[in-house]
């Protein structure tokens, strides 16, 4: 019921967290796996540890860079460069702070990773999906694509902007089979936290000191779920989080 066998699905941010674990379910499924990710160390690592042993191709992109990204999926293997999937996890939050206080560098990295990066590598993707007249696109978004919280304004804003990109393609896709999803989690336990606090391991792990996140598999699961529905269903949109957080702030800690 949830086999991939036969798709070509290409997972950015495939090094750690939601993306690693993508990776490992996709790969399970037996889709064979384009992955790329910013650092070649860690995504060589985590293609290490496909010991399912699934066809594999990787290269390190940064999604920021559009030639980059060009240059990284015009060089696909022939038998690789029919993608199927694409599911456009990259993406970071920078700093915790009032959208006027924001570095230059907080914003830049926010705004060219999970919009513009998630678009450079969508309209390099899509025009084959829709040639090919078959596809479907996976967009990572956030719970902060439908809320607001404080000091997240910026962070929050990019993935509204997510959710915009999701229904718009859809529509502009109109007619055509190529299918498109947006994954909303909240909390999920990554170095997320970690990427927004530039390292701070204790304000970091005090995001989700005593309560029970969601994991990055429940996240890949639920991704899963959408790409092996019917070819005639479109998962719109998928809000997910864990059985203890009910709102963006409103988080149930044991202590
Ligand atoms: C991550 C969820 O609530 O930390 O996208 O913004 S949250």
């Amino acid at each position: 019921m949830f086999s991939l066998t036969g798709k070509t699905a290409f997972v950015t941010g495939a090094s750690r967290g939601i993306g690693a674990a993508c990776a490992h379910v996709l790969a399970r499924a037996g889709a064979r796996l384009v992955l790329c990710a910013r650092r070649s160390a860690p995504l060589e690592n985590l293609v290490s540890t496909l010991t399912d042993n699934p066809a594999v191709y990787h290269f390190t992109c940064d999604v920021r860079d559009p030639d980059e990204v060009a240059a990284g999926l015009s060089a696909l293997p022939s038998d690789f460069a029919e993608i199927d999937i694409l599911v456009n996890n990259a993406g970071l939050s920078r700093n915790l702070t009032g959208v006027h206080d924001h570095g230059i560098d907080d914003i830049d990295d926010m705004v060219d990773t999970n919009v513009k990066g998630l678009l450079y590598v969508t309209r390099a993707v899509v025009p084959g999906m829709v040639r090919r007249n078959r596809g479907h696109v996976v967009n990572i978004g956030s719970t902060a694509g439908h809320d607001v919280y404080a000091g997240g304004g910026v962070y929050c804003a990019t993935k509204h902007a997510v959710g915009a990109i999701t229904r718009g393609l859809k529509i502009d896709l109109h007619g055509t089979a190529v299918r498109v999803t947006t994954v909303d989690p909240g909390l999920v336990e990554t170095d997320f936290s970690l990427v927004r606090f530039r390292g701070d391991s204790e304000r970091a792990a005090a995001v989700y000191a005593d309560t029970r996140p969601l994991v990055p598999e429940d996240v890949a699961e639920a991704v899963l779920w959408c790409l092996t529905r019917p070819e005639r269903v479109n998962i719109a949109e998928v809000i997910m989080t864990s059985v203890d957080q009910s709102s963006a702030t409103l988080v149930h800690r044991r202590k």
